[in-house]
C-alpha cells in the first residue's frame, strides 16, 4: 500500500492525491510538514519538501516523478495518452504549469497567503516572467474541455491545483489576476474539474486541514 506523505493544503500533495484518486489506487495519508529534520523524512525527501510517497520499495519525492511511477505501476485508467507524442505533450504542459507558472508565482506567496511582504523588485520580476510565461502557456493549453484536450490527464492534476494559486497570488499581490487578464478562463475549467469526485475529496480534505491549522 502506498502512503502519501505531506499536508493536504499543498498543491503538489493534491496533484498526486488527485492522480491516486482518479486511478482508484489504494493509499493512506501521513501528515508530514515541510522543513522536517527527521532522518526518516530526509531519506525519502532529501530537501524535506512535500509531498513524497512511501512505497514497498522505498521513498519517492518530486510530484511528477511520483505521477510517472503511479502511471507505470497502475496503468488503468490511464492519465497519459498511449501515443508517445501525445503523452509528451501532456508532460510538456505539466512542465509549463509547475515550472513556468506555479514556481514563478510562488515568490508571491509570502505576501499573498502568509502575512509577509515581498519587495517591489520581486513583484516586478514575477509580473514580467508570468506575463511572458502565461502567453506561452496559452499556446499549449487546450481546455477542450480538459487542460491537454478531450480527456482527463495528469495535466489536469497539475492545472487544477496550481492555476488557482497563480490566479489568486497575482490578484492579491499584483492587483490583478494575470491569468484572467491574459484571457485564460481557468475558472470555468476549475468548475468542470471540481465536479469530479476526486476533486471534491481533495477540496473537502484541504478545507478540513485549513480549518484545523
Ligand atoms: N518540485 C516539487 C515541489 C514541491 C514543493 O515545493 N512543495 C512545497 C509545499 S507545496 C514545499 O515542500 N515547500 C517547502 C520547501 O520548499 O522547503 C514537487 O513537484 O513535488
Amino acid at each position: 500500500m502506498l502512503t502519501l506523505c505531506g499536508f493536504p493544503v499543498s498543491n503538489y500533495y493534491n496533484k498526486v492525491k488527485l492522480a491516486l484518486l482518479e486511478k482508484n489506487v489504494p493509499f493512506t495519508e501521513e501528515r508530514v510538514m515541510t522543513k522536517s529534520t527527521d532522518e526518516a523524512v530526509l531519506a525519502d525527501s532529501p530537501l524535506a519538501k512535500i509531498p513524497f510517497l512511501r512505497t514497498a520499495q522505498g521513498g519517492l519525492c518530486e510530484s511528477q516523478a511520483m505521477l510517472e511511477y503511479i502511471e507505470a505501476a497502475f496503468p488503468t485508467p490511464a492519465l497519459l495518452p498511449a501515443d508517445p507524442y501525445a503523452a509528451a505533450k501532456v508532460r510538456e504542459l505539466i512542465t509549463f504549469i509547475d515550472l513556468h507558472l506555479e514556481l514563478v508565482a510562488r515568490d508571491l506567496y509570502l505576501q499573498a497567503f502568509f502575512g509577509g511582504t515581498v519587495s517591489d523588485s520581486t513583484k516586478e520580476r514575477v509580473r514580467a516572467a508570468l506575463e511572458k510565461n502565461i502567453v506561452g502557456f496559452k499556446r499549449l493549453a487546450r481546455f477542450a474541455p480538459f487542460a491537454a484536450g478531450d480527456s482527463f490527464t495528469q495535466a489536469d492534476c497539475a492545472a487544477y491545483v496550481s492555476l488557482p494559486l497563480v490566479g489568486s497570488a497575482t490578484k492579491l499581490v499584483l492587483g490583478e489576476d494575470l491569468l484572467m487578464t491574459a484571457g485564460v478562463d481557468y475558472k470555468s475549467y476549475l468548475k468542470l474539474i471540481g465536479e469530479r469526485p476526486s476533486a471534491q475529496k481533495v477540496n473537502e480534505d484541504r478545507k478540513a486541514a485549513l480549518a484545523k491549522a
